[in-house]
């Protein structure tokens, strides 16, 4: 090789190209060769790709062409997780249609993607706003609907008064509109919901399979899903009436001392009715923030009514009361409470001055053991509570629940947390749901043949509010059933039903239908599914569910969509502020001595925390511009590099440097290659067997970091060895171990080296096991009780031969100094002890 420098600006396209030409990255469903279906989560076109991106696609990468070195016929595809809010703000705030503003940034986005030289199958690639792809989601969502796990109900939904839609829970944080920031309010709309809870049993049992997910993922799926298994049972009110409860802990009965509602309970409704001061403070219930967590810890208030209800064992009367802290969906939107026991209950009781009482101790001896100021929700005996007193909890339980079951006042039930689905939004931007609402027919699904049913591209966003609502045509139509006028549904899909089927589509897309099952059931399950820990609950279990419901109407047979998950890390950033507190980029700024200053006038700089990159904090680095600079393969190494791939990875400028640098000692190492060298070098010919075995188990494990470290070790040892017919073998190993990593480098050496074909069509090094076992072993010599000296010798030496090395050792004999030797130990291949 004649070039002394490695030059990414004209190897990266070209190579980029010769993948292209040649097709290397497509995926044949048809090949007879094992499959590995390998997937990052899709981006949303954002407008640019960011580091996030590049560790996520990269880490995927490696993991890709490894596989296709391996022999596997890859799927590694790439598309758009185009729906959404941020093209509708896009739509408002800059006056571009959000189709044209997602279109444009696909594009964008896509040309960044490419210069980084990814191996993805582009022949697959869609955007979830295509008409086809969501064409065929409606018709998934019909489908769903005729098997009965669609339907519309009224449901209390969180109003965002300022952006008119409806938000998730999620959206809804301390109360307010996540974007807007308006108070939220809740209000009553007739919705789609998909029954996600017909396979709460089925989800929750799956994830004891999925080994290849990690335990917090789990878990939080787990806890989301949130199966729990108690006493449901009825109060009867002193008004006549009767309350059904549910309480997880019947065992604690003896210890309650109020009851209360939900404010949107019937019976709160009813006393608000006829009582203003309840209807005033079911009103002030309503302002305050709906998700479980935040009534976790918002003060908890209650209205106390004129109604008591009757203990079922005791027969005393306790206080009614409305709760901000009782959820109306959960349970029976009704609690017992126990405040010696449940930390919720023992605020509202200290506050409206109710009974505290102790049923549970941690023996009988302490049953008038005052309360520490906090509930005790633990484990112990029973104490105070009659016939369950000396009962463990668990006893307690079950006591309870079979005397309630007998007296026919209460049962022993589940409840789960997992609430059905809500899948509709006020919003234009997404998949039309495809109904039609008829006065005389009802709701009407629209017709298959008449599918897609697309979105009209004349909208305007001048307006708040769903522009489909407003259209002036477009919801207009006739009734498929009667031929009568009709309006089209004018609520859209939530986005997180785009991604809950993607992978299928990946696998296979027909034009006639969403995919076909026998060629998607190929590629499934999708082998590795690599993303970040923030969609751990929500996509993770929307695409668990729909791919259990397509499985159920038979149209894929597997249930389970991800074999194997891996959440990345965040790439991290130091952050910098002006003077006046305003954040700066890492490119506003330098280092001066010891101190930071702004470039543009010197003004000093205040160095924070080292955070996730954003675009808030300022604190980004731009992949386009690093990959001008040092090419692709750099940033792609750095992102391999240092920090285990689970863990944040903090950027910096030495380290990309570090990593160019490194690029071009393998340029050179790789020019190194002298086929007319001859001769052996065991010892590195070993090292290089041994890196094939390790790199590949890394790659598999995703220990990158680890499978970049050996890289570097061995590149060291080849770079010192010399030339021989081992350190060639070494040198081409190198070169074949970091094809997946930094695949441009790579093509380019291994065509100066006068190959033909790409090394992206190479196979992975084949290794010699004989070579994996050391045979060289290192002896340590003591004499008196010290270590003098160690030596090399081959493994399995004899006890005469290692005892003979030991006593030839210059530094033993200065020990020894003439004395006379006593005894001899040795310890075969460790270790030979000379007695005086
Ligand atoms: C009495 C009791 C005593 C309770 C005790 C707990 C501890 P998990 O475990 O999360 O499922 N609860 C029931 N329905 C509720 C609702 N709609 N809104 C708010 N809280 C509700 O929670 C179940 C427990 O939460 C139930 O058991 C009930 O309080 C309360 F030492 O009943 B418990
Ligand atoms: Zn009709």
């Amino acid at each position: 090789m004649t070039d002394t420098r490695f030059d990414p600006s004209l190897a990266d396209g070209r190579w980029q190209l010769a993948w292209e030409e040649a097709g290397t990255f497509h995926a044949d469903s048809s090949s007879a060769k094992p499959k590995s279906y390998i997937l990052e989560m899709f981006p949303y076109p954002s407008g640019r790709i960011h580091m996030g991106h590049v560790r996520n696609y990269t880490m995927g990468d490696v993991l890709a062409r490894y596989k296709k070195m391996r022999g596997y016929e890859v799927l590694h595809p790439m598309g758009w997780d185009a729906f959404g809010m941020p093209a509708e703000n896009a739509a408002m705030e800059k006056k571009v249609h959000p189709g044209a503003w997602t279109r444009s940034n696909i594009e964008a986005m896509k040309a960044q993607l490419k210069r980084i030289g990814f191996a993805l199958d582009w022949t697959r690639e869609f955007a979830t706003c295509d008409p086809e792809y969501y064409g065929h989601e409606q018709a998934l969502f019909l489908a769903l609907y005729e098997a009965g796990l669609v339907y519309r109900r009224s449901s209390e939904v969180n109003w965002d008064p300022v952006d008119m839609t409806v938000l998730a829970n999620e959206q809804v944080i301390n109360g307010k509109g996540w974007r807007s920031g308006a108070v939220v309010e809740k209000r009553k709309l007739d919705q789609w919901f998909l029954k996600i809870t017909d396979f709460a049993e089925d989800l929750l049992e799956g994830l004891g399979e999925l080994e290849d997910w990690p335990e917090k993922v789990r878990l939080m799926q787990e806890n989301w899903i949130g199966k729990s298994s108690g006493l449901e049972f009825s109060f009867n009110l002193s008004n006549g009436e009767q309350l059904p409860v549910y309480t997880t802990r019947p065992d604690t009965i003896f210890g309650a001392s109020f009851v209360a509602v939900a404010a949107d309970h019937p019976v709160a409704q009813a006393l608000g009715a006829r009582d203003p001061l309840a209807a005033k403070f079911i009103e002030e219930c309503k302002r305050g923030g709906t998700t479980a967590a935040e009534l976790e810890t918002a003060e908890k208030l209650g209205f106390r009514t004129d109604v008591t209800a009757k203990h079922p064992f005791t027969g005393e009367p306790m206080p009614l009361f409305v709760a901000n802290f009782v959820l109306m969906d959960y349970g029976t939107g009704a609690v017992m409470g126990v405040p010696g026991h449940d930390q919720r209950d023992f605020e509202f009781a200290t506050k409206y001055e109710l009974p505290i009482g102790r049923v549970v101790a941690s023996d009988l001896s302490k049953a008038d053991e005052p309360m520490a100021g906090e509930a005790e929700p633990g484990d112990g005996v029973m104490v105070n509570s009659d016939f369950l007193n000396g009962l463990s909890v668990e006893h307690a339980k079950a006591e309870v629940i079979r005397r309630a079951e007998d007296g026919g006042w209460g049962n022993g039930t589940t409840v789960w947390r997992l609430r059905d689905w809500g899948v509709s939004r006020q919003r234009y931007w997404g998949t039309p749901i495809p109904f039609i609402h008829c006065d005389e027919c009802g709701v009407v699904p629209v017709p298959k043949d008449q599918l897609p049913v697309t979105l009209p591209e004349d909208v305007d966003f001048e307006t708040p509010g769903n522009p489909l609502e407003r259209h002036p045509t477009w919801k207009h139509v006739d009734c498929p059933g009667c031929g009568g006028k009709a309006r089209r549904e004018t609520d859209t899909l939530d986005t997180f039903t785009n991604s809950s089927w993607y992978f299928l589509r990946f696998a296979s897309q027909p034009d006639d239908k969403p995919f076909d099952a026998d060629e998607a059931a190929q590629w499934m399950p999708v082998d590795h599914y690599i993303g970040g820990i923030e969609h751990a609950i929500l996509h993770l279990l929307y695409a668990r569910f729909w791919t259990r419901a397509l499985n159920r109407i038979g149209l894929i047979d597997v249930k389970e969509p991800f074999a194997a998950l891996f959440t990345q890390g965040m790439v991290t950033h130091e952050t910098y502020q002006a003077g006046d507190g305003s954040w700066l980029s890492p490119d506003e700024v330098r280092k001066d001595g010891d101190d930071w200053v702004r470039i543009e006038d010197g003004a000093p700089v205040t160095v924070g925390r080292v955070v996730k990159m954003s675009k808030s904090k300022k604190n980004v680095v731009d992949p386009d511009h690093i990959i001008e600079k040092y090419g692709a393969d750099a940033v792609r190494w750095f992102m391999l590099s240092d920090s285990p791939p689970e863990r944040d990875l903090p950027w910096s400028e030495s380290g990309i440097e570090g990593c160019w640098r490194f690029i071009q000692r393998l340029w050179r190492l790789f020019g190194q290659i002298d086929d007319a060298a001859t001769g052996e070098d065991k010892a590195l010919a070993r090292k290089a067997h041994q890196a094939i075995v390790a790199v590949a188990e890394d790659i598999e494990a995703l220990s990158f970091n680890k499978a970049v470290a050996r890289i570097y070790e061995l590149t060291s040892a080849a770079e010192k060895a010399r030339p021989s017919d081992d350190r060639n073998f070494a040198i081409r190993t190198i070169l074949h171990l970091i094809s997946p990593m930094m695949p441009h480098l790579a093509e380019e050496a291994h065509a100066q080296l006068a190959n033909d074909a790409l090394i992206a069509d190479a196979r992975w090094p084949e290794h010699d096991p004989a070579m994996l076992v050391e045979d060289e072993v290192t002896i340590a010599i003591q004499h008196k009780g010290k270590l003098r000296d160690t030596l090399t010798a081959p493994k399995g030496a004899s006890k005469e031969d290692l005892e003979a090395l030991a006593l030839a050792s210059e530094n033993v004999q200065r020990s020894l100094n003439g004395a006379e030797i006593r005894k001899v130990i040795v310890v075969p291949d460790r270790l030979v002890n000379i007695v005086t």
